[in-house]
């Protein structure tokens, strides 16, 4: 578990993000993947980070220091549903510029709903983008705790036999029953640091 979690402050304005040279790890991933929930698992506090009742709503980044080792950041789901494409582009044009703005971003966690069959294309892109500017991954699949097991299996194979994420080790997640939270720490202070 992380512990001694701050919430800092939610921005959409770069020149606002928090100084100073702390790691910042991003965590992305589609609307009502879990984002929020993630971090309120990982940190054992159902209070820090929103939970969404209407996906895609927030449209900012939300900054939390993880005991001064590093900066956690949570980030607006993209691909919900009634979305256009123009809401894509508004996320790589943020994506772009914090990673033109920044060189303390070390990670980007990215999220993945297990419950589907396969890896999306918009998640595959984004993934690709990330891998393009070097940036560091970690995929975690959510809501595990939903989900048969036959059904992850499908899942897991279309992930090993994508070109884009066959590298990519994929870590099993869920916010209710915490499974791997011990690993996740584990991988958050290895790129942080
Ligand atoms: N059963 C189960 N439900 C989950 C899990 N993770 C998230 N949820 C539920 O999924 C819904 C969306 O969770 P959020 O954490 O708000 O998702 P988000 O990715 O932050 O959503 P946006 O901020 O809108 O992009 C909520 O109803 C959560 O309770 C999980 O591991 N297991
Ligand atoms: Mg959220």
């Amino acid at each position: 578990m992380l512990k001694n979690v701050r919430y800092m402050l939610t921005t959409s304005q770069v020149e606002k993000f928090p100084k100073g040279n702390l790691s910042e790890i991003l965590i992305i991933g589609k609307s009502n993947v879990g984002k929020s929930s993630f971090i309120n698992a990982i940190t054992n506090n159902n209070k820090l980070a929103k939970i969404s009742k209407t996906p895609g709503k927030t449209q900012a980044l939300s900054f939390f220091n993880v005991n001064e080792d590093f900066i956690l950041v949570d980030s607006p789901g993209y691909g919900y549903a009634k979305v256009s494409k123009d809401q894509i582009e508004r996320h790589y044009k943020m994506f772009n510029d914090y990673i033109s703005s920044s060189n303390k971003l070390k990670a980007v966690i990215v999220l993945l709903d297990l419950r589907r069959s396969k890896i999306s294309d918009i998640d595959l892109d984004i993934i690709k983008f990330f891998k393009k500017h070097k940036i560091s991954l970690i995929v975690i699949g959510t809501k595990l705790d939903k989900l048969r097991q036959k059904d992850l299996h499908a899942f897991k194979i279309s992930f090993e036999n994508n070109k884009i994420t066959e590298s990519l080790e994929l870590i099993t997640f869920s916010s209710v029953t915490k499974k791997n939270v011990n690993l996740i720490v584990k991988r958050l202070y290895q790129v942080a640091n």
